[in-house]
C-alpha cells in the first residue's frame, strides 16, 4: 500500500538543504548563542534532511530586542502603503519560489503534492490580500458629548495603531501556511514580529525569512528563531518585552500561555484543538458527502484543527453510507508526498503515530466497532491506515479528545428534533468548524445556527480562505485570523480629542 517514492528534487532545493539553515535576527543569519541545533527528518523515509541551528531564551532576547528597534524606527515610519509595497513584493517572491516551498513543504511535513501546491500559492495570495488592508487602515470622527466639551467646540478622532512587538509560535501541521497567516496581518498592521516555527518543520520559515530580507523588509522587522517549544517558546512568551503572542497549538500549550502572558498583560490571540461535528441528513447527496465527509477527517492525515471527526449520519442513510465511504477511503494511495499518485502521506513523527495508535487502541477497548484501517504499515516512514469506527458513543475518548490524526469516530441519529441533534453536535469541549449535509436549504441554515462552533460549512467542510475569519468558540481558541478580524488582532484604537 506504500508508494515507495526517491524524491527528485529540484537544485534549488538540494542547495538549500546544503544549508547553512541558521537564525534569522536583526537582519543576519547565525547560530544560536548555545551553538545548538535540530536534525530533520523526512516523515515519509526517516532520511535525515538537514541540520537546523536552533536558538533559546538568549536568542529570543536578542531578537526582542532587534523587533522593538525596528518598530521603534524604520518600520513604524513607513505609511501603510508602503508596507503594502513589502508585502506585494514578497508575495511575488514566493510565487518565483514556488517550486522550492513545495519541495520543502513535502519533505518537512509529509503533506502530498496537491496540498503543497496549494499551501504555497495561497500564502501568496494572503500576502497580497494583507497588502490591501495595509492600505485601508482608517479611523472614525466623532464628537464629544455635550456635557464633557461644548457643541461643535470639539471634536474626537480615533487612529488604529500596531499594537508593537508581536511574538508568534505556529505548528508543524501547514507550516508554511501558518507562518504567513500569522506574519502578514502583523506587518500589514504594522507591527515587527518574532516568530517561533515548530522544531519538527523548521524548513519553510527559514526559505520564507530569506525572501523577506530580499524583498526590502528593514532589519529586525521580521526574526525567525527555530526551537523548541519549552526553551525558545516558553521565553518568547514570558518575554517582558513583548505586546503580543498569537499562538496555534494545542489547548494544553494554549492555557500555559495565557497563565504566562499574564505577567505582563499581554495581548493573546489563540487557535487551538478541535473536534468537530459532521452532520449527514437523510437527504444528503451522498455523491458529493462521501468524498467530502471523507476528506473532512483525512486532509492531511487528519492533522488538521478544523478536522471534521465526529460524524453523525441518520439512521436511514448510516449503513449505505458508512459502506460507501469505506469502499472510497480505503482505495486511498499513501506514499511519499512527492508521488503524484499519493493521496495521504505519512504522520509528522513516531511520537504522533503512536499517539493515534493509542487512541484507536482505545476506540476498539471502549467498544466501537473497527471498519476501515488502524494499521500501521511496516517499514519505513510514519504511515497509518485511514481509520474508521462506527457504533462510537458520546463518552469513548475516540469522541471526545482531539486525535490529530487519520481516525474518524461514527455515529447515529434518528430525532427529528434539530435541538436534540445539534446538543449531539455539540457535546465537545471544541468549537472550531463543523459541517452540516443536506440538499434541504432550511435544515441546512437552522442547524448552521445551532452549531456551536467558529466556522460551519454547508455541503462542504473546511472551506477557509484570507478573506473567511476562522477561529474558535469555547476550548478552541481565542480571536479571528483572516479578513479584517485577522487584522484587528494587530490594532490598537486610540481616540484623539481636540478641543477647538
Ligand atoms: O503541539 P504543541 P504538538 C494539537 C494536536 C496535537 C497536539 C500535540 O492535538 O496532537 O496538539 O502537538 C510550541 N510555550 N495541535 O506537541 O506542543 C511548539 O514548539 C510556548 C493542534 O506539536 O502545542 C510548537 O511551535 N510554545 C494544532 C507549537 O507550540 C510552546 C496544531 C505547537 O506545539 C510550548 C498542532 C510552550 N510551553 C497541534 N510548548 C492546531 N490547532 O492546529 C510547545 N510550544
Amino acid at each position: 500500500m506504500n508508494n515507495p517514492v526517491t524524491p527528485q528534487l529540484s537544485p534549488a532545493t538540494r542547495q538549500f538543504l546544503k544549508g547553512p539553515l541558521e537564525l534569522f535576527i536583526d537582519g543576519r543569519w547565525g547560530a544560536g548563542v548555545a551553538e545548538n541545533s535540530v536534525a530533520s527528518h523526512d516523515p515519509a523515509t526517516d532520511d535525515l534532511l538537514a541540520h537546523v541551528a536552533i536558538g533559546d531564551g538568549a536568542d529570543i532576547d536578542r531578537a526582542v530586542a532587534a523587533a522593538r528597534k525596528a518598530f521603534e524606527g524604520p518600520w513604524s515610519r513607513l505609511s501603510g502603503f508602503e508596507r503594502a509595497d513589502h508585502l506585494r513584493r514578497l508575495s511575488r517572491l514566493i510565487d518565483e519560489n514556488a517550486q522550492t516551498f513545495i519541495e520543502l513543504e513535502v519533505l518537512d511535513n509529509g503533506m502530498p503534492l496537491a496540498i503543497a501546491q496549494l499551501t504555497v500559492s495561497s500564502t501568496a495570495r494572503l500576502f497580497e490580500y494583507y497588502a490591501g488592508w495595509a492600505e485601508r487602515i482608517e479611523g472614525t470622527t466623532t464628537t464629544p458629548p455635550p456635557h464633557v466639551l461644548a457643541a461643535g467646540e470639539a471634536l474626537t478622532y480615533t487612529t488604529r495603531e500596531p499594537v508593537g512587538v508581536v511574538g508568534q509560535i505556529i505548528p508543524w501541521n501547514v507550516p508554511l501556511s501558518m507562518a504567513g497567516l500569522k506574519l502578514a496581518p502583523a506587518l500589514a498592521a504594522g507591527c515587527t514580529v518574532v516568530l517561533k516555527p515548530a522544531e519538527d518543520t523548521p524548513l519553510s520559515a527559514i526559505l520564507l525569512a530569506r525572501l523577506i530580507q530580499q524583498a526590502g523588509f528593514p532589519d529586525g522587522v521580521v526574526n525567525v528563531v527555530n526551537g523548541y517549544g519549552r526553551d525558545a517558546g516558553a521565553a518568547l512568551v514570558a518575554h517582558k518585552d513583548i505586546d503580543k503572542i498569537s499562538f496555534t497549538g494545542s489547548t494544553d500549550v494554549g492555557r500555559a500561555i495565557i497563565r504566562s502572558a499574564a505577567d505582563n498583560l499581554k495581548k493573546v490571540s489563540l487557535e487551538l484543538g478541535g473536534k468537530s461535528p459532521v452532520v449527514v441528513f437523510d437527504d444528503a447527496d451522498l455523491d458529493l458527502a462521501v468524498p467530502g465527509v471523507a476528506m473532512a477527517t483525512f486532509f492531511l492525515q487528519g492533522q488538521n484543527c478544523m478536522a471534521g471527526t465526529r460524524i453523525f449520519v441518520h439512521e436511514r442513510i448510516h449503513d449505505e453510507f458508512v459502506a460507501r465511504l469505506v469502499a472510497f477511503v480505503g482505495a486511498f494511495t499513501l506514499g511519499h508526498g512527492l508521488d503524484p499518485a499519493t493521496q495521504m502521506g505519512p504522520l509528522i513523527s513516531k511520537r504522533q503515530r503512536e499517539r493515534v495508535q493509542s487512541y484507536i487502541a482505545s476506540g476498539i477497548e471502549e467498544g466501537a466497532k473497527l471498519v476501515l484501517g488502524g494499521i500501521a504499515p511496516e517499514g519505513a516512514g510514519n504511515f497509518l491506515q485511514p481509520t474508521i469506527f462506527t457504533e462510537t458513543r458520546p463518552d469513548m475518548r475516540i469522541v471526545r479528545e482531539e486525535i490529530f490524526g487519520p481516525v474518524m469516530a461514527i455515529q447515529r441519529f434518528s430525532d427529528p428534533d434539530l435541538d436534540v441533534v445539534a446538543r449531539q453536535a455539540n457535546d465537545s469541549v471544541f468549537g472550531l468548524s463543523g459541517s452540516v449535509w443536506t440538499q434541504n436549504l432550511s435544515i441546512a441554515h437552522r442547524m448552521a445556527a445551532r452549531i456551536r462552533s467558529g466556522h460551519v460549512s454547508i455541503n462542504c467542510h473546511g472551506a477557509v480562505g484570507p478573506n473567511i475569519p476562522f477561529g474558535g468558540f469555547k476550548q478552541s481558541g481565542w480571536g479571528r485570523e483572516f479578513g479584517r478580524d485577522g487584522l484587528d488582532l494587530y490594532l490598537d484604537t486610540k481616540a484623539v480629542t481636540v478641543k477647538l
